[in-house]
């Protein structure tokens, strides 16, 4: 290879690199936008970078935006306006309760302004200006399409129509159900590019490939920064509503770079002072540390031994929740193929109805108009039934045939065995050579008679005198005289054949 096309070579693939890379946007993890365990409420129960109030309550695990008590609302938003267009929540979260159905539901929300923290839409504001994604418990409507997930966008103006699960406000919703998972359910709603995309993962796996598509809107104009938000409610029926994370990636499309933060500045005195301040709380956590090491020295150690050991119930939970997701994954695979052979069969299916309506229709055509192309070419030309007939006719023939020889075959066979089995039966082909000597025999004799008679008949005939001899013997008496002498050895000789072969019998 040649420096020259080595060089091409290198130089198209860092193009098409630079193509693909040009492609994925640019991410970055918008702490300020996030909320995770451990540590996701601090001591004093505050969230850093959010607010929530209504019935919320925040712990170190999860945010538990609304309880399972009747008529709860809560929510938490963040402190500060996003500062970039692009952007995509993570969102863990658990919707459980005893009944069968419940209510009313969680809301993520994305607004130029903060909502209520015990408003009329799952826990928020109505008439908001941003996006709202509904994770719908109630079926309002009763058209049984409850658990739902929505986006809904309102520009300020709309009040949210319950009564219908706001079918007619919506840009798009899926049927998922999100209550009494075995695992955590996930929600990842990203706005890139003017296109809003919500991708949900129904909790029955821990695996992080399980997302499905719920919904997906292009030309979507949101407004340019807002706030994030989460809310809940119940009502008459209530359901624990309890988000885990709450992580905000941003996305830079590849031209744009992430703005570094703004430095702030700082005074002299404003650095001293907060300097202190860093240390007098190091000095508070550590003294915190050893206070709570001297109240719970024996228990932590107990705690430790019951986090090494499962109960009975959390095995048998464990193990049913690791069959079932066995059971889900064959369900999968089988749901797989039969789609593969569901798409072989049309595939087959529609094979063959191109070669019927190219094969017969088109024989017509080049018959009725010989002289115009066929429309497509014949694709295979197929056996007819008479050819078929004929093959069949062949081979009973033939199959006749073989029958037939066979069965000559076990009859040369079956007297080849007796021949066999009898060798002093080749006794009776001496008796035919014999016989065939006896004829021979015969003949030489009746050559010589037939000889003698003729010499006799001339010397007869060339005799003047012969028929003045009174007494001799005439022509007729003595031709009598030897056919009667041929008759007899004749006899004689089948009697000493028959004789013989009686005697090779007994023999
Ligand atoms: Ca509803
Ligand atoms: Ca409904």
């Amino acid at each position: 290879m040649s420096a020259e096309v080595r060089w091409f070579i290198i130089f198209i693939v860092s193009i098409s690199i630079y193509n693909v890379l040009s492609t994925v946007p640019h991410r970055r993890f918008e702490y300020k936008y996030s909320f995770k365990p451990p540590y996701l409420a601090q001591k004093d129960g505050s969230v850093p970078f959010w607010e929530y109030g209504g019935n919320a309550i925040a712990s170190g695990e999860n945010v538990r935006v609304a309880p399972s008590m009747r008529s709860q609302k809560g929510a938490i938003w963040t402190k500060s306006k996003t500062t970039f267009d692009w952007w995509e929540v993570d969102i863990i979260f658990r919707v459980t309760g005893r009944g069968r159905i419940g209510a009313d539901g969680l809301a993520f929300w994305y607004t130029e302004s903060k909502g209520a923290y015990d408003g009329n839409v799952f826990g928020s504001s109505d008439k908001w200006v941003g996006l709202g994604v509904f994770f719908d418990s109630f079926d309002n409507d009763n058209k049984h399409n409850n658990p739902y997930i929505m986006a809904v966008v309102n520009d300020g103006t709309k009040e949210f129509d319950h009564a219908n699960d706001g079918s007619s406000q919506m840009l798009s919703g899926c049927v998922k159900d999100f209550r009494n998972k075995p695992f955590p359910t996930r929600a990842k709603i990203e706005y890139y590019m003017n296109t809003l995309t919500v991708l949900f993962h129904n909790g029955m796996t821990n695996s992080e490939h399980d997302f499905e598509i719920c919904l997906r809107v292009e030309n979507l104009v949101l407004p340019k920064t807002g706030y994030f938000g989460i809310s809940a409610a119940t009502g008459g029926l209530a359901d624990d509503h309890d988000v885990l994370h709450f992580l905000t990636t941003s996305l830079y499309s590849p031209g744009q770079q992430p703005t570094a933060p703004a430095a702030v500045k700082v005074t002299p005195e404003e650095e001293v002072k907060l300097s202190q301040e860093y240390a007098e709380y190091q000095k508070k956590l550590e003294h915190q540390k050893e206070e709570y090491k001297k109240e719970h020295p024996v228990k932590d150690q107990e705690n430790e031994f019951e986090d090494w050991f499962e109960s009975d119930s959390q095995r048998e939970l464990r193990q049913i929740f690791s069959g079932q997701g066995q059971i889900f994954e064959q369900v999968r695979l089988l749901s797989q193929k039969l789609d593969e052979v569901v798409g072989r069969q049309e595939r087959a299916l529609s094979l063959l109805t191109s070669l019927h309506s190219s094969g017969v229709p088109q024989q017509i055509t080049q018959q009725g108009m010989p002289g115009q192309a066929p429309p497509q070419p014949v694709m295979v030309d197929t056996i007819r039934r008479h050819e078929v007939d004929a093959i069949l006719a062949n081979q009973n023939q033939m199959l006749a045939a073989a029958r037939e020889i066979r069965n000559f075959l076990t009859e040369v066979h079956a007297k080849t065995e007796k021949i066999l089995e009898k060798p002093d039966r080749g006794t009776a082909q001496v008796t035919g050579y014999d016989t065939m000597a006896a004829v021979n025999e015969i003949r030489e004799a009746l050559h010589g008679v037939k000889r003698d008679t003729e010499a006799a008949a001339q010397r007869v005939l060339s005799a003047p005198s012969f028929s003045s001899c009174p007494n001799c013997v005439t022509p007729l008496v003595l031709l009598l005289a030897i056919g009667a002498h041929l008759i007899i050895m004749f006899v004689y000789f089948l009697y000493k054949d028959s004789k013989e072969a009686q005697a090779k019998k007994f023999y």
